[in-house]
């Protein structure tokens, strides 16, 4: 009895020192969870080489900055904030420049300190979110100036600064001018109004739409500092497979508490709206955009909104695909419905975009030549603020595709580009793949639309074309796990859609290193053995699935894993077989002038480069041309041989990311070590099951031929 009565007091004991541990937990939830990878790459840590810092700040002490606007009140907590975690010391902050060394901030308009150290017609060519950073002095003292026309560039300014701060840059002699190449940078949320998100694999929906507005979640702040640290400044809030609901006043109402707390860090909000609205929640019998009630019904709902959200950005609609509706149930075009909606908008400055990711085989049998079929003829007639928003290949984020042969093709009218920075493709939220190179091919490309040099980023940023409207957008990874986006290193992939979206000339080393050393350490070693995982994991990925310019060949619904056998009984664009089309004969899609012609839709030369298998890209060889499978390659091997040393390759390189990183196993904190080497290993085991698959499919109609082998 004694000994049970001593046990109960032991136990209970235990449970009173857990339930301390819990309650000290409760109060001080995340510092004691330091490296869980929710600070992402802004976590100011005092690096290993303070001397370093001191050094700079020797005479730099204190920060000067104006109080009373809302933007410059978050540059200076970010600074403050930032600065006082990297130098490990708190910097005071002015408004007037005292006999001290400073880092002086704001706009001539802000700032009476400002126009003193700059000749501020030098500010003019900024634009509204360029900035200057730049050494001068002060009554001799060193001054690190950052100026800007308007808050918003103080921000970018002071990230930008902060950055040179934490990846450990000289900061002596700074002589910048930087302003954002283009427009409008936005993510797309995939996000759903009951919390789902599609194809989203870090956890729910960080909008909190059940206790909206009451309560608000200071995640949505942190996403909001995130997001302006790398330039963008829009999000769309729910998926383009939109539901009406988001248009009510209820939901307008909510979404206006999640714009007052991303405005002050530059960020618009935009909505993803349904076609059929003003039948679904407007009690008007059609949606028809010729049908004045219609009309009227868009314009008082844009009315509503803009009463409560004023810097409203505007609509995104995925209109007659995939189930969604859109003008052609009325015999009307894309122009007609876009039109109609940016004609609603435009007395407020909003913008429509309007998505090309539509594929009616009825159009054309060949899905990749569709979103061209229905678009180009429409050049030239959409009103002056709808873009077409377009994917960067013509199918849907595959793991590699030769850029959207819309690019170039319609002239007249801007086009954004949309990525997908949440790996629907691409191992979802289980796979190492830096995405930047993927993005960079096709920014990079020569469309040759106005001859020679003609690049996607060009038209992109709409100096190609001369357009005075430009975007980009990127479907978001951002979801509740504690990390943002599952794996940590898909956040180098946020990263580094919002620098490429701020400068595409960015090269994917650039953006990768400064990621390295603000996410996870300046020590050369690691910085050296992270860039060369992330530098070859996107082709590995490729390579162990679908190499060569396969495509589509994921199992069904998931997206994930291998399914060469893959038959949809529904749609034969959504089979496997319909994309690579192995037979006995060969395998591969001929897009030639002798298959569905795809290449056409190019222009000269690749069209003449791609339509021949001699000529076109090995990378692109199988998206062009049915081949047989004895073919030689560049190298010499047959296609089919060729074909399994693209699979091992791929394997391989898996094999060897999983050691780099094992080395770093005393350089890296242990809680996001063991998450990512798990993550490895998963990754290792999906890579051989995507080999092991495909060569086993494929082999049964290669190995029939002794010559093949
Ligand atoms: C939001 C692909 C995805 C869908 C997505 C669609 C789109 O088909 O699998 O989940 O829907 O693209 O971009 O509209």
């Amino acid at each position: 009895m004694g000994i049970v009565r001593r046990k109960c007091k032991l136990y209970s004991s235990c449970l009173f020192l857990i339930n301390c541990l819990f309650v000290l937990a409760g109060f001080f939830p995340r510092p004691l969870l330091a490296e869980d990878g929710y600070r992402l790459w802004l976590r100011y840590e005092k690096g290993a080489r303070p001397e370093l810092l001191s050094h700079y700040f020797e005479h730099i002490t204190e920060l000067v900055i104006p109080s009373g606007q809302k933007t410059l009140a978050v540059v200076r907590e970010e600074l403050c904030h930032g600065l006082s975690g990297l130098l490990g010391k708190d910097l005071p902050v002015t408004e007037s420049i005292s006999q001290k060394g400073a880092v002086v901030l704001g706009t001539p308009k802000t700032s009476a300190v400002v126009p003193k150290l700059i000749d501020i017609s030098e500010l003019k060519s900024c634009g509204t979110e360029g900035y200057i950073i730049r050494s001068v002095y002060h009554d001799k003292r060193p001054v690190i100036l950052i100026a800007a026309n308007e808050p918003a560039g103080v921000l970018y300014g002071a990230f930008h600064f902060l950055r040179l701060v934490q990846t450990e840059q000289p900061l002596n002699e700074l002589s910048i001018r930087e302003e954002p190449r283009i427009q409008k940078r936005l993510l797309n949320h995939w996000d759903n109004l009951d919390g789902s998100i599609e194809r989203g694999y870090a956890g729910e929906s960080i909008w909190n739409w059940k206790n909206l507005p009451a309560d608000i979640d200071p995640r949505i702040r942190d996403y909001a500092r995130s997001n302006a640290s790398i330039g963008i400044n829009g999000t769309v809030l729910n998926n383009v497979n939109s539901q009406a609901k988001i248009l009510t006043s209820e939901y307008i109402e909510k979404a206006a508490v999640i714009a007052g707390i991303l405005r002050p860090y530059g960020i618009r909000i935009y909505f993803s709206v349904k076609f059929t609205s003003p039948m679904e929640i407007g009690q008007i019998a059609t949606a028809d955009p010729l049908d004045p009630q219609v009309c009227q019904w868009w314009k008082e709902k844009a009315q509503e909104i803009y009463r409560v959200i004023p810097d409203f950005g505007g609509f995104l609609v995925k209109a007659y695909s995939e189930g969604q509706p859109g003008p052609q149930i009325y015999g009307r075009s894309h122009a007609d419905g876009a039109n109609m909606l940016a004609d609603a908008l435009s007395a407020h400055g909003g913008i429509v975009m309007w998505r090309s990711f539509v594929y009616d085989l009825s159009i054309d049998s060949d899905r990749t030549k569709c979103a061209y079929a229905e678009f180009v003829p429409l050049d030239g007639k959409f009103a002056s603020n709808v873009l077409i928003q377009t994917k960067n290949g013509p199918v849907d984020f595959q793991p590699r595709e030769p850029f959207n042969p819309l690019f170039g093709s319609m002239p007249k009218t801007p086009l954004m580009m949309e990525l997908q920075i949440t790996q629907e493709y691409t191992g979802q939220g289980k796979h190492l793949v830096y995405l930047a190179p993927q993005w960079k091919e096709v920014l990079d490309a020569d469309t040759y639309a106005r001859g020679p040099g003609t690049l996607v980023a060009g038209i992109i940023d709409g100096t190609a074309e001369n357009h005075t409207i430009s975007g980009i957008a990127g479907v978001s990874g951002v979801g509740m796990d504690r990390n943002w986006t599952g794996h940590h290193f898909s956040q180098a992939n946020w990263y580094a859609f919002g620098r490429l979206a701020w400068e595409p000339a960015l090269t994917s080393e650039q953006i990768a290193e400064e990621w390295i050393r603000m996410t996870w350490s300046n020590d050369p070693e690691v910085v050296e053995i992270i860039q060369k995982i992330m530098a070859g994991s996107w082709q590995a990925c490729v390579d162990y699935m679908t190499p060569l310019g396969l495509h589509h060949l994921m199992a069904a619904g998931h997206h994930y894993g291998p399914g060469p056998d893959y038959v949809n009984p529904g749609r034969a664009d959504w089979s496997s077989t319909y994309y690579h089309k192995a037979d006995s004969k060969g395998i591969g899609f001929d897009r030639s002038e002798t298959g569905s012609n795809g290449v056409s839709q190019y222009f000269p030369p690749l069209r003449q480069l791609w339509n021949s298998p001699r000529t076109c890209p090995e990378k692109y060889l199988l998206w062009f041309h049915h081949l047989p499978w004895d073919y030689r390659m560049a190298s010499g091997l047959t296609l089919w041989k060729e074909l399994q040393a693209h699979y091992q390759k791929g394997v391989d390189y898996v094999n060897f990311m999983q050691n780099a990183w094992s080395s770093l196993n005393s350089k890296i904190d242990p809680q996001r070590f063991e998450q990512v080497r798990n993550r490895l290993a998963m990754q290792l085991e999906n890579a051989v099951e995507w080999r092991d698959t495909s060569l086993e499919y494929f082999g049964r109609f290669a190995d029939q031929g002794d010559s093949r082998k």
